[in-house]
């Protein structure tokens, strides 16, 4: 595999997928958003066997293709098994170090944080991203927590060198404020799967955080 880990730096938008809420199907999503132009697409999927997972996992792999980071949730031998480009973890799941000698020093490993401390935790661990969360409320993950407010981006920005994925809330509407806040890459479920057209929102989606960084 090539690494990827270099395309992370460029990353403007990044899907995380959910079957629950979709329209058309994670499958369906995925490859819209990739036509679209996202470069990250994470599976995140807790309601399906892990045969199962493993089958989908290899279809969103071949999906992603060459173009595209394919990241997979929580599940460290689900992307082992499909040799996925790598991992998105939380605090509470499989511990980075763990997960680094499983994976090996190629793959990407994304962390969940909440705080400067846990971002600086997570940088000293080896994470190559850490997904910042929630920015704002959100019902899409119940036990998220309350949202941390777009001005808690800065002081994690300003305390690590590693890539800040903004998760939680994020639409359209919000993005303006996530990016001005700092965030290198945001992330968006519901404002995405819900859609009808996800090709669309996502090319909108991308299109206005361009746009945004452009003005800034
Ligand atoms: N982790 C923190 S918030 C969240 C996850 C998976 C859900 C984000 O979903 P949405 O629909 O973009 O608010
Ligand atoms: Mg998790």
């Amino acid at each position: 595999m090539t690494d990827k880990r270099v395309l992370l730096d460029e990353i403007d938008f990044y899907l995380v997928t959910d079957s629950g809420l979709s329209k058309k199907g994670t499958l369906s999503d995925v490859e819209k958003a990739v036509a679209a132009g996202c470069r990250i697409i994470q599976y995140r999927e807790k309601s399906i066997s892990t045969k199962d997972m493993i089958l989908e996992a290899e279809q969103i792999k071949a999906l992603c293709g060459s173009e595209s980071i394919f990241l997979v949730n929580d599940r460290v031998d689900v992307a082992l098994a499909v040799d996925a480009d790598g991992v998105h973890i939380g605090q509470d799941d499989m511990p980075m170090d763990a997960a680094r000698d499983l994976l090996g020093p190629d793959k990407i490993i994304g962390l969940t944080v909440h705080n400067v401390e846990e971002a600086l935790e997570a940088e000293r661990m080896g994470a190559d991203y850490v997904g910042l969360s929630p920015i704002f409320n959100t019902s899409t993950k119940k036990d998220a927590g309350d949202g941390i407010g777009p001005e808690s981006i800065r002081p994690v920005k300003d305390a690590i060198k590693i890539p800040i994925v903004a998760i939680g809330g994020i639409n359209k509407k919000n993005s303006e404020s996530v990016i001005i806040g700092g965030a290198d890459s945001l992330v968006a479920i519901s404002a995405i799967v819900c859609s009808d057209d996800v090709e669309k929102e996502t090319r909108e989606f991308i299109d206005l955080i361009q746009r945004t960084r452009s003005q800034i």
